[in-house]
C-alpha cells in the first residue's frame, strides 16, 4: 500500500518532470526563434543599411556625370561645335563618364520606334511668346482656345480674346491666381493657361522620349490615355519654345535700310558690288520701294542681283531692334514648325526640306528661299525667320557605373552673349529611365 502510494508519488513527479522539461523545451524554442529572429532582423537591416549607401553612393555619383554631361554639352556649344558635323552621333550616344555614362536624347519626329542623340536647336520651334495667333492655331494638338488664352496670358493688357481668358477666369478657380500678363519663362507654363491640357502639350509621349512604349499603347489600362492604333501621337511639345532669340549681331555696324539717315552709307554699300551707274537706278528703287518688311522685300524690290545682295546682306538690316525673339531657323525647324509660318503651304514646306539638305545650296542667307518660293510667300515669312540659332536643348541621361541610379535633366543653353550659360535645368528623372531597360540590366550584372 505504501508502496503503491509512493510510486504514484513518484508517478506524478515524473509527470510533474517531465511537464517541466516541456514547459522549459518550449521556452527554448521560442527564445532560440526570437534570437533568430533579431538576428534575422538585424542582419536585415544591416544589409539595408549597406544597400541604402552603395545606393547613395550610386546616385551620388550619377549626379556627379550629369553635371560633367552638362558641361560637355556647354562646351561644345561654346566651341560652335553644335550643330553639322556634330549635331547627332556619336559624340552624344552611350559616352563615358568617370565609371558611369551619359547620352544626349532627342526624339526622332519621324521615327516613334527610336529615338535620336543631339542637342535640339531652340530656333528650330515656334516660340510662344513671340508666335502670332495665326502661327499658334497652326501647331499639332493646338486648339482655338489655349492659342487665344496664351495671347492673353503673356499680352500685358485684360481684354479677353474670343474663347481666351483673363485674370477673371482664374481667380475663380479652385486654387485661383492672376493670369500672368507678361511672357512664359516655361513651356509648361501652359499648363496653367485655360484649355492647356497635358494630352495637348505632351501627347501620349508620357515619358517624354519620343519613342512609343506598351503602356503608351494600351488604350486606358494604364496612362497615359491612349488610342492604342500602334503609334506614338505626340503633342506640340517638341515644336515650341519660350528661349529662342537673337542678338543683331553689331548693330551699330549695320545699315538700316529704312532710315533715310542711312542713305550715304548705304549707297556706300551698294557700290561694294555694283557699278557707280547702276547704283543710281538701285538707289531709286529703294527710294521708291522704301519702306521694307524684311531683307527679302528689299531684295526684291532694290533690284540687286542674288550673288551681290548675298554679299552685303550681313550688313544691311530693316530694323533698330537689338533683340529678337523666336525667329524660326528654316534650315533646322522640323516640317510641323515651317507649316506654321504665314502663308506656307504643305508643297512650299515640302520644297524647303527637300533644298535645305541639298549641300550644293548654299543656306547661309534667308535669301535661298527666293529661289523656291513666290515673291509674295517669301515676303510674307520673311520678317519671321533666320539661319541662325543660339539656344540649344539638351535632353540628359545619365546612369551610373554600377546601373543602380540615374538621372535625366533638360537644360537649354544660351550662346547668343559671348558665354554660352545654362539658363534652365528641369529635373525629368522621375519619368522613369527613358532608354533601353537593358543597359541598366547589363551593368547591374557587371557589378
Ligand atoms: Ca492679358
Ligand atoms: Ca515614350
Ligand atoms: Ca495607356
Ligand atoms: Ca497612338
Amino acid at each position: 500500500m505504501k508502496n503503491k502510494m509512493h510510486n504514484k508519488r513518484l508517478q506524478k513527479t515524473t509527470a510533474t518532470n517531465s511537464k517541466c522539461t516541456g514547459t522549459v523545451l518550449i521556452v527554448t524554442i521560442w527564445i532560440v526563434l526570437i534570437l533568430a529572429g533579431l538576428v534575422l532582423v538585424l542582419s536585415r537591416t544591416i544589409r539595408v543599411d549597406a544597400i541604402g549607401t552603395a545606393n547613395r553612393v550610386s546616385a551620388m555619383q550619377a549626379e556627379a556625370i550629369a553635371n560633367g554631361a552638362i558641361a560637355y554639352v556647354l562646351s561644345k556649344v561654346t566651341d560652335g561645335q553644335e550643330s553639322d558635323v556634330d549635331y547627332g552621333a556619336p559624340s552624344y550616344e552611350e559616352m563615358q563618364l568617370g565609371q558611369g555614362y551619359f547620352w544626349v536624347i532627342r526624339p526622332n519626329l519621324s521615327d516613334d520606334k527610336n529615338h535620336d542623340y543631339g542637342l535640339t536647336d531652340e530656333a528650330g520651334k515656334i516660340n510662344l511668346n513671340s508666335a502670332s495667333l495665326e502661327m499658334l492655331l497652326k501647331l499639332p494638338s493646338m486648339t482655338s482656345e489655349l492659342a487665344n488664352a496664351i495671347i492673353d496670358w503673356r499680352d500685358s493688357d485684360s481684354e479677353i480674346s474670343p474663347g481666351g481668358a483673363e485674370s477673371e477666369y482664374y481667380l475663380l478657380l479652385n486654387n485661383p491666381y492672376n493670369c500672368k500678363n507678361s511672357l512664359l519663362e516655361t513651356v509648361e507654363e501652359v499648363l496653367l493657361v485655360k484649355g492647356g491640357q497635358h494630352d495637348y502639350l505632351y501627347g501620349e509621349d508620357l515619358n517624354r522620349n519620343g519613342v512609343l512604349e506598351w503602356n503608351e499603347n494600351d488604350a486606358q489600362q494604364s496612362p497615359p490615355s491612349d488610342n492604342s492604333n500602334g503609334k506614338l501621337d505626340p503633342g506640340f511639345l517638341n515644336y515650341v519654345t519660350v528661349y529662342s532669340y537673337e542678338i543683331s549681331q553689331g548693330s551699330q555696324d549695320m545699315t538700316n535700310v529704312n532710315s533715310f539717315r542711312s542713305q550715304g552709307d548705304l549707297l556706300e554699300i551698294i557700290r561694294e558690288v555694283v557699278s557707280d551707274s547702276e547704283s543710281f537706278q538701285i538707289m531709286d528703287n529703294i527710294r521708291a520701294g522704301h519702306p521694307f518688311q524684311n531683307l527679302i522685300d528689299f531684295y526684291f524690290k532694290s533690284g540687286i542681283k542674288y550673288e551681290s545682295v548675298l554679299k552685303i546682306e550681313g550688313k544691311l538690316t530693316t530694323s533698330n531692334e537689338k533683340k529678337r525673339v523666336g525667329l524660326v531657323n528654316i534650315n533646322t525647324a522640323p516640317a510641323e514648325v515651317l507649316l506654321c509660318l504665314p502663308g506656307l503651304e504643305q508643297s512650299d514646306v515640302d520644297a524647303i526640306v527637300v533644298r535645305r539638305s541639298d549641300s550644293e545650296n548654299d543656306t547661309s542667307s534667308i535669301l535661298w528661299l527666293t529661289k523656291i518660293l513666290s515673291k509674295e510667300k517669301a515676303v510674307g515669312i520673311g520678317s519671321y525667320i533666320t539661319t541662325k540659332s543660339y539656344q540649344y536643348g539638351a535632353d540628359i541621361v545619365v546612369v551610373s557605373g554600377d546601373g543602380r541610379a540615374f538621372r535625366r535633366y533638360y537644360v537649354v543653353i544660351d550662346n547668343a552673349n559671348s558665354n554660352a550659360r545654362v539658363i534652365y535645368r528641369q529635373p525629368l528623372t522621375y519619368l522613369g529611365w527613358p532608354l533601353d531597360e537593358e543597359i541598366l540590366q547589363k551593368l547591374r550584372n557587371k557589378g
